[in-house]
């Protein structure tokens, strides 16, 4: 498959390799050894490329995380082989909010997009919760040109179907340009809730909109657990929303800062280590 001049022939538009629905293993949680060894061509910090094709789509997976141990190996598990039935070249990245301060998803998220993209020229940004698996191989993980996606459109505890119809919370995707072009994320959403819907709000208020797989195909098995310590319910969050038009300007990528503690490239994922500061 090596064209001459050594370089490598395209991948096919439609992968050869994809199954269709696709079971999910729950628990308990398979070992990083057992991972690595189903996974080896995965290289040092979880990225991949397809061995035989040089690929058309080039995908980072951003997951904002903190003490979800159990949950991030069973998406590695599951997630690995999955996009390399996609033939992509894709890397998986954790986005650590190291401190014990309210945890701040959308600001982990504008984190992970920043150094995501600071290793390589990422045409597609997944932003990924650690606790849903994707059901079927036809999910894409690829870009829509045009606009943001909301992916996770019918999720097991929503009886497969979208909870409300502009949820944009469990997984979306936006290419580099759709990002800068709505500011990012915001970054003052502290705790649990609302910011999926300030970034729905966004898309819009930038002059987008949301596409989405249909509800047959974007089913997602969610992995039950109890509320997080530290990710109490955002009391402010009505009001941040009320805002969200006259604040995405200014609140959001632009304005972003935090301090990266340590980027590590493990066997599986780059571990990105940040601390991003507290509710004010
Ligand atoms: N996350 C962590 N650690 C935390 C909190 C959140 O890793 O302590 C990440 C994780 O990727 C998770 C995502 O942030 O999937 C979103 O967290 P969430 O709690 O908003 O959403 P989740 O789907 O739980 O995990 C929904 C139930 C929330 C309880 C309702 C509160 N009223
Ligand atoms: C909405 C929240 C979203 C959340 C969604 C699903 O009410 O952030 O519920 O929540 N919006 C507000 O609170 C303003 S879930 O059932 O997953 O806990 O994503």
């Amino acid at each position: 498959k090596v064209l001459d001049g050594g370089q490598q022939k395209y991948c096919s538009l439609l992968s050869p390799l994809l199954v269709g629905p696709v079971s999910v293993h729950l628990s308990p949680p398979p070992s990083l050894d057992e991972i690595r060894e189903k996974n080896p061509l995965v290289s040092s910090g979880g990225h991949y490329r397809p061995p035989n094709c040089e690929s058309h789509h080039h995908t980072a997976i951003i997951i904002p995380y903190r003490d979800r141990l159990s949950h991030l190996h069973s998406l590695l598990y599951h997630l690995h082989p999955f996009l390399q039935r996609q033939q992509l070249h894709y890397a998986i990245y954790i986005v650590h909010q190291v401190e014990d301060s309210t945890f701040n998803r959308a600001k982990l998220l504008n984190v992970g997009v920043r150094e995501a993209l600071r290793d390589e020229d990422w045409d597609c940004l997944f932003l990924h919760d650690v606790d849903l698996l994707p059901e079927n191989d036809h999910i894409t993980y690829t870009c829509h040109a045009q606009f943001p996606t909301h992916m996770s459109v019918a999720m097991d505890k929503f009886r497969y179907r979208l909870p409300y119809p502009q949820y944009f919370g469990g997984v979306s995707a936006v290419t580099p340009d759709q990002y800068l072009r709505m500011n990012g994320f915001p970054n003052e959403y502290w705790g649990w809730g609302g910011e999926d819907d300030d970034i729905a709000a966004r898309v819009r208020l930038s002059g987008m909109k949301i596409v989405r797989p249909s509800v047959e195909v974007g089913h997602y098995k969610m992995i039950k657990h109890h509320g997080d310590k530290g990710n109490e319910e955002n009391h402010h969050r009505f009001d941040l929303l009320m805002r969200t038009r006259r604040s995405w300007r200014t609140d959001g990528l632009n304005s972003l800062t935090y301090t990266l503690l340590s980027k590590e490239l493990e066997p599986l994922y780059t571990n990105l280590s940040v601390s991003i500061g507290d509710d004010p």
